[in-house]
């Protein structure tokens, strides 16, 4: 099978992959579609097998998803997409995912299903149209973990100061969460709450998780952020002879009608 969503996953890992972000089996994404796209390349009555996810997904019953598969390398999903991805739908249980394509060799969806589905339901109750969750370990956003605070406010201040276009992608600013247990309910669960405030939340010291309605929504959040903090890097250890302001930051917030949080500058 090849289709516009198959060729969408593939170039989103083949990208993050030659971007340097997802080593090994690092990173995964999740994208939701609709039935009618999905029914024009599949037959949709036809489920190959039913896995449990481990969780209760009341509203997403019947949701569609094509979601990288656990242990797999986003540097080989080009060359054999149906193993490397997996389609499923959220069965009437809620906790049943129903394949209905892709895991050929037996596999399964990432082990941050959890993360990936529940920030999904956030980010529906806040945007109906939102359809993406990806996750990946950018490199100078995860250098930067080490070397600066982990919280909402400063983290996103800086990333805010090191480019003039951050506080126009992500006027919202990034949720930041601490090192945690990857690969579970509870830091799905930690992830879905700052979701519902972020498009962007940081696992400290792992990688970044994006939503977006699209593809390049998501993706250009992750790029944007971890340009800011390869400056932030570039330049945390040299004197700082200019910045941009504080004030500059609402003259451009409002220059181009972005409702920023405000309470994330000091003013
Ligand atoms: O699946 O990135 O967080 C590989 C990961 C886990
Ligand atoms: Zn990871």
């Amino acid at each position: 099978m090849t289709s516009p969503f198959i060729e969408e996953m593939i170039e989103m890992t083949s990208n993050m992959y030659r971007l340097g972000w997802d080593e090994r089996n690092g990173g995964n994404i999740s994208y939701m579609l609709d039935e009618e796209e999905v029914k024009e390349y599949l037959d949709i009555h036809c489920v190959l097998r039913r896995i449990p996810i481990g969780f209760y997904a009341p509203t997403l019953i019947g949701k569609y998803f094509i979601v990288t598969g656990t242990g797999k390398y986003f540097r080989n999903v080009k060359r054999d997409p149906e193993t490397n991805l997996g389609l499923f739908r959220i069965a009437q249980d809620g906790t049943t995912a129903e394949l209905l394509w892709g895991y050929r060799d037996g596999g399964r969806f990432t082990s941050e299903l959890p993360a990936h589905l529940m920030s999904h339901m956030a980010r529906l109750e806040v945007d109906p149209e939102n359809r993406i969750v990806m996750h990946t370990h950018p490199t100078y956003t995860l250098a930067m973990n080490y070397v600066h605070e982990l919280s909402d406010r400063s983290f996103t201040h800086s990333l805010w100061e090191m480019c003039t276009e951050c506080i126009v992608v992500f006027p919202e600013g990034v949720g930041v969460l601490p090192w945690m247990l990857c690969g579970n309910n509870t830091i799905g669960e930690a992830t879905a709450e700052k979701m519902k405030e972020f498009r962007t939340v940081i696992w400290g010291m792992h990688g970044i998780y994006a939503a977006g309605k699209t593809p390049d929504e998501a993706f250009g959040l992750v790029e944007t952020v971890e340009k800011a903090a390869q400056i932030y890097m570039l330049t945390a250890h040299l004197p700082r002879v200019n910045t941009i302001k504080d004030e500059e930051m609402v003259i451009l917030a409002e220059s181009f009608g972005v409702n920023y949080r405000k309470d994330f500058l000091n003013l």
